[in-house]
């Protein structure tokens, strides 16, 4: 098992479309081993396979307080959207910056399960918002894409700011 290096906005391969898994092998059940430990260890809920630079359609997602009842999600599918919800959301990919986004308060998806299954799936709360931002990240888009233009070049300007003295401190 690994821990992959999560890329940060405004790296630009988090805006690559990432593509369906054809064939439930190994690699893929690796690339979800290894995508889980790294969700774990940035103490995330959810992470996308385009956020560690692989370009797959897999998401891992745990909600549960234990971090004991992993979902992984191959090729997702949102197929019905219900009504409007505004949530406060995070961003393993925009590390420490939390905003409302309002998404669809209830949502039918499916997947495949590491064990080639088909599960389709009604939820809504914290799971709906979730499987949303994660499935948003394999498409290349970032919960800050619903903030204003003006919202989201200050943060921009805040983060590359941030950057240069890093680099200076170096
Ligand atoms: O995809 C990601 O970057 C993971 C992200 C998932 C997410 C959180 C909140 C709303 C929508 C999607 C995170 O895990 S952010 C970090 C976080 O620790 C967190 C945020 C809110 C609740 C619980 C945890
Ligand atoms: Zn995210």
């Amino acid at each position: 098992m690994a821990i992959l290096e999560v890329l940060h906005f405004p790296d630009d391969r988090l805006r690559n479309k990432a593509l369906p898994v054809d064939n439930i092998d190994l690699k893929i059940k690796e690339i979800a081993e290894n995508m889980l430990e790294t969700m774990y260890a940035e103490n995330g809920i959810g992470l996308a396979a385009t956020q560690v630079n692989i370009l797959k359609r897999i998401v891992v997602i745990d909600l549960s307080e234990e971090k004991n009842r992993p979902l992984v999600l191959v090729n997702p599918r949102i197929t019905k959207l219900e009504g409007k919800e505004s949530m406060r959301e995070g961003c393993l990919s925009v590390p420490d910056y939390f905003d409302t986004v309002e998404r669809a308060e209830k949502i039918e998806f499916n997947y495949k399960t590491l064990e080639n299954e088909i599960v389709n799936m009604e939820t809504d709360g914290l799971l709906a918002v979730c499987v949303q931002h994660e499935i948003d990240h394999l498409n290349g888009k970032l919960f800050i894409d619903y903030l204003s233009p003006l919202k989201r070049q200050r943060l921009k300007k805040k983060i590359e700011k941030l950057e240069r003295q890093d680099a200076k401190a170096l």
